[in-house]
């Protein structure tokens, strides 16, 4: 054992920087040191070959960076988390829907207090937290260009932009007719249009219905909100949405290459089961999985862009919606059968076909974009209780493919291998794809090639690149719901077990590399982007930075200029900060008095970041340099208050402080 580990560290030791592997040899002197030293550690540590393969896979000397960052949803956490592969370390987390006071998001600044009132779901109760799901980054030609990423809130149905030259939150919005979402964030292959597909059908426009009335008065409905890269906003007014039959509409994805301008969901409870045990009805879970089929629903976007542009359209809470019958009389909408109360759907990297995972059937079903084309030609259609076309499931299925219990969600690679999570079963399946992809593979085509264990019952998986039209390979990470005995008893509340896999091989080679606990909030999907091709800014381009609007502040405190005026019970307080100290220092107001505060920081320094808290006033600041924030506040609190610097900025960061002082 001793012996085969030798070697084997050996063998690794010697594979040269260029990539090339040297003959295993333990001829030189250090390399035996080197051999003998880390197979006593590997027998002291209890490591298999394997473990050490993992290690040395996974291992980032201290200052190397990685080479793949993923962007993970916080799901109930409501933040965006992320990673780098392969060290599963976690690199950062960024507040959206949820206020972070570390990022001084949702604590007074300005930007993050209007960000976070605009994305309000209602006007009497403000809402602190959200429900992230589906991470989408922007793309160029269906590839992630490192720009912008997108995340949806599932509780309250809303969307939120992040911007990645700084890393945060710019704009939430609020779907304005429905309730939750569940299909979003996906973009469109240039992200001209973000998708957000509904998830529990409501009576749109948030209006009250009574459940008996549920199959004529609620809905389901996909949203598609018009992205403008240049202001890097969501345009609501240019944005649309489609009115769709009250069945729960669950994941989307846009068509790619042949199948762009095509938008796909899958769906649920098209029983239109209405829950309620007490009434006679069957409970949720079973009257929502009686069918044996659900439908897919494929959607003519460019043509849907078309038909609202063109105003027919009905106003919904003052937003534009496409009505069924408009949808179904213009061809905007057909459904496909899909078996069995599915989960997601997933587009191949060439567009040309469509994976809808089965939940309670234990196969994927794929579906070919261009026999769909040939279907909805052919118009040989049934049709569902609202009269929207049913396409015959034999003339559109390309091929199931029989994987195991409970495929939810499907991603792929360079090697023309997709790979599924199985719930129930805890395994990702590597499957091999037929039409186009199969010479790329030594397997024939649409077959399961092989599985791998994952600890435990896993929701989304994430490939490198696994959704575009040039997936990487090499990395997948399972995003594991329950964790149970895989990392020490911290309470039973217990983190999700992130699972990173080595998907580099070929045939039966997958092997899992790395554990890693995600304590924060419940991550559905992520997705990893290539770390190069993310270019944020070190520091804020210039002095006195609006990071809302991504220019300079003319308003912005100066150095030289800072002062406090007063203007009857106004103040107005214009500072800067920079190590070691905030001017002007003594800030002493009467109480009632309302303060308009703006602070600089006016470093250039990379990682000189202050913060700002007022204790007793919910305030807390980040200010990275150049940052400009402002906050306000009516002083009614009188007492001594001491504001002082949370960034350990430099040795005489406890001196950073000053004095507020609120005369009663
Ligand atoms: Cu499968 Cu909300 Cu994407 Cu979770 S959904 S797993
Ligand atoms: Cu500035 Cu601490």
């Amino acid at each position: 054992m001793l012996a085969l580990l030798a070697l084997l560290v050996a063998a690794i030791a010697s594979c040269r920087d260029d990539g090339s592997t040297a003959t295993p040899s333990t001829d030189t002197a250090g390399e035996a040191d080197l051999a003998s030293n880390a197979a006593d550690i590997a027998a002291a540590r209890g490591l298999t070959p394997d473990d050490i393969t993992a290690a040395l896979k996974t291992y980032m000397p201290s200052g190397r960076h990685d080479d793949y960052i993923m962007f993970a949803s916080g799901g109930h956490g409501g933040q965006l988390i992320l990673v780098g592969l392969p060290s599963m370390r976690i690199l950062k987390s960024i507040g959206v829907f949820t206020p972070e006071p570390w990022q001084g998001w949702g604590y007074g600044s300005r930007d993050s207090m209007e960000i976070l009132a605009e994305g309000q779901p209602n006007e009497t109760q403000t809402v602190l937290w959200g429900d992230t799901h589906h991470p989408a980054l922007s793309e160029t030609a269906g590839d992630y260009d490192g720009q912008f990423v997108f995340v949806n809130d599932k509780a309250h149905a809303r969307v939120a932009v992040v911007d990645l030259r700084d890393f945060e939150t710019k704009q939430i919005v609020k779907n304005p007719i429905a309730m939750s979402d569940h299909g979003g964030s996906m973009v469109t292959p240039d992200t001209e249009w973000i998708v957000e597909g509904g998830q529990y059908a409501a009576p749109l426009g948030q209006e009250y219905a009574p459940i008996e009335e549920y199959e004529a008065e609620y809905r389901g409905m996909v949203t598609f909100w018009k992205f403008d890269r240049e202001s890097g906003r969501i345009l609501v007014e240019e944005s649309f949405a489609m009115e769709l039959p009250p069945y729960w509409q669950d994941l989307c994805d846009a068509g790619k290459l042949v199948s762009d301008g095509w938008v796909f969901c899958n769906s649920i409870n098209t029983e239109m089961a209405t829950g309620g045990i007490e009434k006679g009805n069957p409970p949720f879970e079973a009257g929502v999985s009686q069918r044996d089929m659900d439908y897919m629903h494929i959607i003519n976007l460019d043509k849907a862009a078309e038909v609202a542009a063109s105003g027919q359209t009905t106003e919904i809470n003052g937003f534009d919606v496409i009505m069924l019958d408009t949808s179904i009389a213009e061809g905007l909408l057909y459904f496909a059968p899909e078996p069995k109360s599915p989960h997601g759907v997933d587009v191949t990297p060439g567009g040309d076909f469509l994976v809808v995972a089965g939940k309670l059937d234990p196969h994927v079903t794929v579906y070919s974009f261009a026999k769909i084309q040939e279907a909805i030609a052919g118009g040989n259609f049934t049709a569902d209780p609202y009269g929207v076309p049913i396409l015959n499931f034999d003339e559109v299925m390309e091929a199931q493919v029989e994987l195991g219990l409970g495929p939810l969600h499907t991603q792929f690679d360079a090697q023309g291998y997709a790979y599924t999570s199985l719930f129930l079963e805890s395994a990702v399946a590597r499957w091999a794809l037929g039409g186009p992809y199969a010479d790329k593979h030594p397997e024939e085509g649409w077959s399961l090639v092989s599985k791998q264990p994952v600890q435990y019952n896993i929701g989304h998986l994430a490939a490198a690149e696994g959704d575009t039209v040039s997936p990487d390979g090499g990395y997948l990470v399972a995003l594991n719901k329950w964790a149970i005995d895989r990392f020490t008893n911290v309470g039973p509340l217990l983190p999700q077990n992130f699972q990173l896999i080595d998907i580099a091989g070929t045939g039966d080679t997958m092997q899992l590399l790395y554990d890693m606990p995600m304590g924060i909030g419940e991550p559905h999907y992520a997705q990893i982007i290539k770390a190069d091709k993310l270019n944020p800014w070190e520091v804020y381009p210039e002095v006195g930075w609006d990071p809302r609007h991504q220019q300079v502040d003319p308003d912005a405190p100066k150095v030289g200029e800072e002062r406090i005026v007063r203007d009857g019970n106004n103040v107005e307080i214009w500072m800067t900060a920079v190590r070691s100290h905030y001017t002007p220092e003594p800030i002493e107001i009467q109480q009632g008095d309302h303060v308009i505060w703006h602070i600089t920081n006016t470093e250039r320094a990379y990682d000189a970041t202050h913060g700002f808290s007022l204790p007793g006033y919910n305030i807390q600041l980040s200010l990275e340099p150049g940052e400009t924030t402002t906050f306000e506040f009516t002083a009614t609190e009188s007492g001594v208050f001491t504001y002082y610097c949370t960034e350990f900025c430099s040795a005489l960061h406890l001196e950073m402080v000053g004095y507020f002082t609120v005369e009663p």
